[in-house]
């Protein structure tokens, strides 16, 4: 690696804040080591080996031990950020690391951004734009398939993906502009078709990239998943039984959840974000109507659909219009539908107590339509019945049709979404551009704007906009 031009030293607590066994502080940039030295009684850091660690005692300037501390000495170029780094482990005190830090603070060394250590990592080609990104969604991942997702990406598959996608616009533009230089002489391409072929194989293979992002998504943010249905159908009940607190309140009134509840729940490395919702009824009461409203807003933003049915009572027709409503468009968001309280199941003709008679009875149709509905699963939540099958299906229904397994290279960010579509885009117009018989310079043009939306995703080419939103994500001391 040639030498890298280092900035002026940054420094921040590298630790979340708060009492733990040690909290690091990290210093990165030029005359790290030497400013360091400034309040670091032990041995003489500016002559240590780099990857060495060092005892020592922090002082302020005024000669108050802050504490006794390690300092692990990196230098340029092998560390995170490329620069002359100091890590120092203290104890993990909020004070004291606090103090830690201003005593560093003292030698004249500025205060780090959030995310100014990956940032000059970037700069310094020590790391690609997305695997930058990748080291923001590492740290914010909530599931270990969304570590997995990250880590991939860390390693550099993607940007391997995408160099590969470049070398191949540059080979085709190569032969487009070679072209271009013997235009004077009326020299067609001599590899028309092979060009062609070059880019809707390309294409292709970004669409196939791009077919990723729809599991990628689910797996780093993800499943929105709605719990709907009547009121009193159990909704509030399932979501406590899987998360496993009382997040949300029960009880036997009907109309009991006006709000919708989040909570997030992970099953088997997935991340499910549950949302309870206030169950459907035309309602006079205007707290209650808002609820219905909000509940209907989030179906509309779930990527699955858990619609819970009442067993002990017959279906209604209000219902059999939401199921099958749900049901038409389960194609576009997954659909499950759900028997609960199956310790009561409803059987007609059981008799004058049954719960049948606890219905409204206003809006009960014939017992029959309950028997044509086709359930995914009938579960009783106080029981515990079926409730480990429906966290499996939960899982399969929202990952259907979607080809995943753990060493899946996933498109998960919507800004490398947006490039590689941008893309394609460009390439296919060039493709037209051919078919139509354009001449060189138009297919040039979009190859170059191919090329350069690529370039964005790796981030050789970039701008400081973008920069500034991607590492405005990080922590401070990351
Ligand atoms: N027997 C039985 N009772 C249940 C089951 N699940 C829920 N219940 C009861 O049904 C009642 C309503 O449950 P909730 O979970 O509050 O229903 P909900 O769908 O959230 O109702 P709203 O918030 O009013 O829309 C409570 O008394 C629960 O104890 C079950 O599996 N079996
Ligand atoms: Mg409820």
């Amino acid at each position: 690696m040639s030498e890298i031009a280092q900035k002026p030293p940054v420094a921040a607590i590298a630790t979340p804040v708060g009492e733990g066994g040690i909290a690091v502080i990290r210093v990165s940039g030029r005359k790290a080591i030497e400013k360091v030295q400034g309040c670091f009684k032990g041995k003489d850091l500016t002559r240590a080996d780099s990857h060495t660690v060092h005892f020592g005692k922090i002082v302020k300037k005024d000669g108050r031990v802050v504490d006794e501390v390690l300092a692990t000495v990196f230098r340029s170029p092998k560390s995170y950020t490329g620069e002359d780094t100091v890590e120092i482990s203290c104890h993990g005190g909020v004070l004291v690391t606090q103090a830690v830090l201003e005593s560093v603070l003292e030698q004249g060394i500025r205060s780090a951004e959030p995310g100014e250590f990956t940032q000059r990592a970037f700069l310094n080609g020590k790391l690609d734009l997305d695997q930058a990104e990748a080291v923001a969604d590492l740290i914010h991942a909530k599931s270990i398939k969304a570590v997995d997702a990250a880590h991939q990406q860390l390693e550099g598959r993607l940007g391997k993906h995408i160099k590969t996608f470049r070398q191949q616009i540059i080979d085709a533009t190569a032969m487009v502009e070679l072209e271009l230089d013997f235009i004077e002489e009326d020299v067609e391409f001599a590899n028309k078709e092979q060009l062609r072929k070059l880019l809707s194989e390309l294409t292709d293979e970004i669409g196939r990239l791009l077919d990723t992002y729809e599991t990628g998504r689910l797996v780093k943010d993800g499943v929105k998943t709605v719990f709907i249905g009547r009121p009193n159908a159990g909704k509030s009940t399932l979501l406590n039984t899987l998360v496993g607190t009382e997040r949300a309140i029960v009880t036997e009134i009907a109309g009991t959840t006006r709000d919708t509840i989040d909570a997030d729940w992970s099953y088997d490395g997935l991340l499910f974000k549950l949302i309870d919702t206030a169950g459907l009824r035309e309602t006079e009461d205007v707290i209650e109507a808002e609820g219905v409203k909000r509940s209907r807003k989030a179906f509309e933003q779930a990527d699955l659909v858990v619609y819970l049915k009442d067993l002990s009572l017959p279906l209604n027709s209000d219902e059999r219009n939401e199921i099958a409503g749900f049901q038409k468009r389960a194609a576009e968001t997954p659909f499950l539908l759900v028997g609960t309280k199956l310790d009561l199941q409803y059987t007609p003709g059981s008799g004058e107590d049954t719960p049948y008679h606890r219905g409204s009875p206003g809006t009960q149709t014939s017992e029959t339509i309950d028997e044509r509905l086709h359930y995914d699963l009938k579960i009783s939540a106080l029981e515990e019945q079926n409730i480990g099958s429906l966290k499996k299906l939960m899982k399969q229904r929202a990952l259907e049709n979607k080809d995943y397994d753990a060493s899946s290279l996933l498109v998960t960010s919507s800004r490398h979404r947006d490039a590689l579509q941008k893309a394609r885009e460009n390439i296919e117009r060039a493709i037209g551009a051919l078919d139509q018989g354009m001449t060189g310079d138009f297919l040039s043009i979009d190859l170059r704007a191919a090329l350069k939306e690529l370039g964005t995703i790796t981030g050789e080419i970039t701008n400081e906009h973008v920069l500034d939103s991607i590492f405005s994500r990080f922590c401070i001391g990351k």
